[in-house]
This record gives structure tokens, C-alpha cells and sequence, in this order.
């Protein structure tokens, strides 16, 4: 079996009738962000997969237009914490009653992802239908950043708890989760999966953890919504990657809209918004990097960490902005990493094993590569594209990767679960001619 068949068969197995999971037990239910890189890599092959991928994400959509990080299709599923009895998101009037959900969300990729199956297939009658269903959901769910995340009005949203931005545990969380006080009283009892199925060292740390789980429960005295949590959330962060992905998925709508000869005027004025405090909210010209900014206590978050580069893929960096990116990268690789490392290398805090601290991710790859294509850097960005491709032959379709090359020599495996949907799916489109 080639490797690419390989990748094809994973997403067969973690195809559950209607939706993706990431990967059996350790995450056995529809993420967001995963089902949209797993959409982008089904195109290739079976593109009607992709359609309901879509779909079955969006039948979680809230009322208010929220797309939750997690879909449990699958209710029975119990090797996954927390589950959805712990999340009780009917505490909103507004979550969906056929299907249960998480009650926060996670990066806003679906715009692009739009966008990308119709310029595969700019002629597919469902794919046409999916766009025309999907388009007005999409913008309903960014319509609800605008207005439930932002209350200074900056067109930058907020987020809450580490999970939204699917870098769950790097080290840029680090210092605002430690000033969050644990006590018996402040989190209910509960018990972790993760770790009776991955590896420990790799996992987020306990601590971590009750902090995870704190946030939860003070999302839930809120009923999820982000006016009380603006106000009370110890971690209220306008994350850089976040926004840089809401841009840049506006950006596929006007697009879109204007293609298909539907109104696009209220996405415009957001985005200009966004566009216009992006660079003076998040560009550190000190670290000659984007960083994301800590609303609560009203400063930047100084650490070069992958969620920094992601404002290439939007086009938000300014041509000298976009050099001192590239040159950084390009020192990292030469001396001896695997791009892209998903934290500062020179960090103390940098561990190239563990969870978002520093191994390489393939959606992050995916999206750094297309941003360094944005730019011209072609060169960088096939390193991405090779490095990626070359950790997957070498130690599988893991859901992360060591990135320091000195130790994958003596490796045979990568990271996290096994036989991940995001890393197939990144593989096939890394390897499409599309
Ligand atoms: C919490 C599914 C998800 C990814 C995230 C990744 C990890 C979950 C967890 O797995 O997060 O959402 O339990 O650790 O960090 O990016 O979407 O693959």
C-alpha cells in the first residue's frame, strides 16, 4: 500500500456516516477546525465526503451563530473527557436540541475552506448548493465573534479558554493560567482520559488541567455567552492566530459574495475593522513578530510562537513585516529543526515533545505554507511542505511531531493519537496537484 493510500484508508476509518473524527478514542467526536483541514483533504478523492463533513458541523451551530468545538454525534462514547453531560450547553436557550455540543469554539476556518472546494470545483452542482446553504451560517457565525467577543468594538474577538485556539497548551497560555487560583470549592470533581490513552509525558500537566476545567465552569455560569465572560474571565485573550483566520476567512466570503452576487457590505465593514487595528494590536517590533494580546491586562503576549505566522496566510504582514518572519524561519531550519516548531526554539519554555510546545503540527504546516506562497517565499515554503511530508513517511500519521531533527533520527513513531485525520487529509492535499 503506497503512503497516500495509507492516508486514504485512515480517513475511511474515522469516517462515522456523516462527519470525521479525529481519531478513535482519544478524540471520538466531530472537532471544528480538524473537520475542516479533514474537508480539504477528502476533496481530492471524494468531494461529496467533504459536503457532508460541512454539513453535519454546522447542525451544531447555536441560535446566537456559534460553531462549538465539539459535535458529540455519538453520545455513547465515554473516552473522552469532558463529555457532553459535563458541558450541559442547555444552560443557552440557544444550543442546538438535536444534536449536543461544547459551549466554546475553535479557529473560524470554515470561509477558506469554502473557498477552496469551489476553486477545485467551481462548476460541481452540491458544491455550488453547500456554498449558497453554507454562506449565510458562516457569516452568522462571524457575525457572533463580532458581537459577543469584542466589546471595545476593535473588530479583534476574544477568546476564553485555551481550547478555542486550538493550541491548547503552548507556553503563551502559560502565565495568565498560573495567576488562576485552584481551590477544592472553585472546580467540581472530574476524571481525565487523555491520559490512560496517550502518553503522559506528551499531555498537558494536571494543573493545566483544573485550569481547563475552571474556565469551563465559568463559561457555564455565563450560559456561554461572552458578555458576563467579558467581564469576569481571568483569560480573555484576542488571540493573534484567531483573528488572523477570521480575516482571512472574511476575506474568502466577500469573495464568495461577490462571485455569487449576494450581499457583502456588512462583511466589508468588519473587515476593514479588523484590518485596521490588526498590525497596532498585534505587530511587536521589539521580537520582529506578531504576538497575541492579553485584553485583560491590557498587554502583548511577548513570545515568538507558531499562531504568530498565521497573519501571512490572511496577506496582514507588510512585505518587511514578512521578511523578518521568513529569515527567522529559514535560521530555524538551518540550524537543525523540522519547520515549523510550534514555540520559540531559544525559549526555556520550548519542549519539543510536548503538546504545543514545541513539535510540529500538519494544519499549522498547511497554513504556513500557503501564507509563505502569499508572499512569494517559495523556496521556505516547499521546506514546509518536505518537512512535513518527510516526518509522516518517516515516523506515520501521528497527530503531532518532534521537531528537532537530531531526535527524530531515533525515533520510529510522532506524538498524540495515531492514525490522525488531519495529518492524512494534509498529507493528500500536500501531495494533490489541485
Ligand atoms: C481539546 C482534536 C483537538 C484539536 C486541538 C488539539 C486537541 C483537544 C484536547 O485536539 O484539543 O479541544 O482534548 O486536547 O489541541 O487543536 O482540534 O484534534
Amino acid at each position: 500500500m503506497s503512503i497516500s493510500d495509507e492516508a486514504r484508508a485512515i480517513l475511511n476509518h474515522n469516517w462515522k456516516e456523516a462527519f470525521t473524527i479525529p481519531t478513535s478514542k482519544l478524540y471520538p467526536f466531530q472537532w471544528m477546525w480538524d473537520s475542516g483541514f479533514v474537508a480539504l483533504g477528502n476533496r481530492h478523492d471524494n468531494v461529496e465526503r467533504s459536503i457532508e463533513e460541512i454539513k453535519s458541523m454546522f447542525t451544531g451551530q447555536w441560535e446566537n451563530g456559534m460553531l462549538p468545538h465539539i459535535v458529540f454525534h455519538s453520545e455513547n462514547e465515554d473516552s473522552y473527557f469532558p463529555n457532553h453531560d459535563f458541558w450541559n450547553c442547555h444552560v443557552n436557550q440557544g444550543a442546538p436540541v438535536s444534536v449536543k455540543t461544547s459551549g466554546i469554539t475553535q479557529p473560524p476556518v470554515y470561509g477558506f475552506v469554502l473557498e477552496s472546494l469551489l476553486s477545485s470545483y467551481p462548476n460541481h452542482p452540491k458544491v455550488i448548493n453547500l456554498v449558497r446553504e453554507c454562506f449565510p451560517k458562516v457569516v452568522h457565525y462571524h457575525q457572533f465573534l463580532y458581537q459577543y467577543r469584542d466589546p471595545n468594538q476593535e473588530g479583534l474577538f476574544f477568546i476564553y479558554h485555551p481550547w478555542e485556539s486550538g493550541r491548547d497548551n503552548s507556553p503563551i497560555w502559560d502565565e495568565v493560567m498560573s495567576n488562576i487560583k485552584i481551590t477544592k470549592e472553585n472546580i467540581p470533581p472530574y476524571i481525565r482520559k487523555d491520559t490512560a490513552i496517550s502518553d503522559n509525558n506528551h499531555r498537558p500537566t494536571q494543573d493545566k488541567y483544573d485550569r481547563y476545567v475552571f474556565l469551563l465552569e465559568l463559561g457555564k455560569k455565563h450560559q456561554y455567552d461572552g458578555i458576563g465572560i467579558a467581564q469576569e474571565s481571568p483569560f480573555l485573550i484576542q488571540d493573534c492566530m484567531m483573528n488572523a483566520i477570521l480575516i482571512r476567512s472574511n476575506e474568502a466570503l466577500i469573495q464568495i459574495g461577490e462571485a455569487f452576487g449576494i450581499d457583502t457590505e456588512e462583511l466589508k465593514s468588519w473587515q476593514a475593522l479588523s484590518r485596521s487595528n490588526f498590525e497596532s494590536k498585534f505587530w511587536n517590533e521589539d521580537l520582529a513578530h506578531f504576538v497575541s494580546y492579553d485584553l485583560r491586562n491590557e498587554k502583548q503576549m511577548t513570545h515568538k510562537e507558531i499562531g504568530g505566522y498565521i497573519p501571512l496566510f490572511a496577506g496582514l504582514a507588510s512585505q518587511s513585516q514578512a521578511l523578518s518572519i521568513k529569515s527567522y524561519l529559514q535560521s530555524v531550519h538551518d540550524r537543525g529543526y523540522y519547520l515549523c516548531p510550534s514555540f520559540d526554539v531559544d525559549s526555556p519554555l520550548f519542549d519539543s515533545k510536548r503538546y504545543w510546545r514545541g513539535p510540529v503540527w500538519p494544519q499549522m504546516n498547511w497554513m504556513l505554507y500557503h501564507g509563505l506562497k502569499k508572499y512569494n517565499f517559495d523556496k521556505l515554503a516547499q521546506i514546509v511542505k518536505s518537512d512535513f511530508i518527510e516526518l509522516v513517511d518517516k515516523l506515520g500519521f501521528y497527530e503531532y511531531f518532534e521537531s528537532k531533527k537530531s531526535h527524530v533520527e531515533k525515533l520510529t513513531t510522532g506524538y498524540g493519537g495515531n492514525n490522525f485525520s488531519w495529518t492524512a487529509s494534509t498529507y493528500l492535499d500536500f501531495k494533490s496537484k489541485i
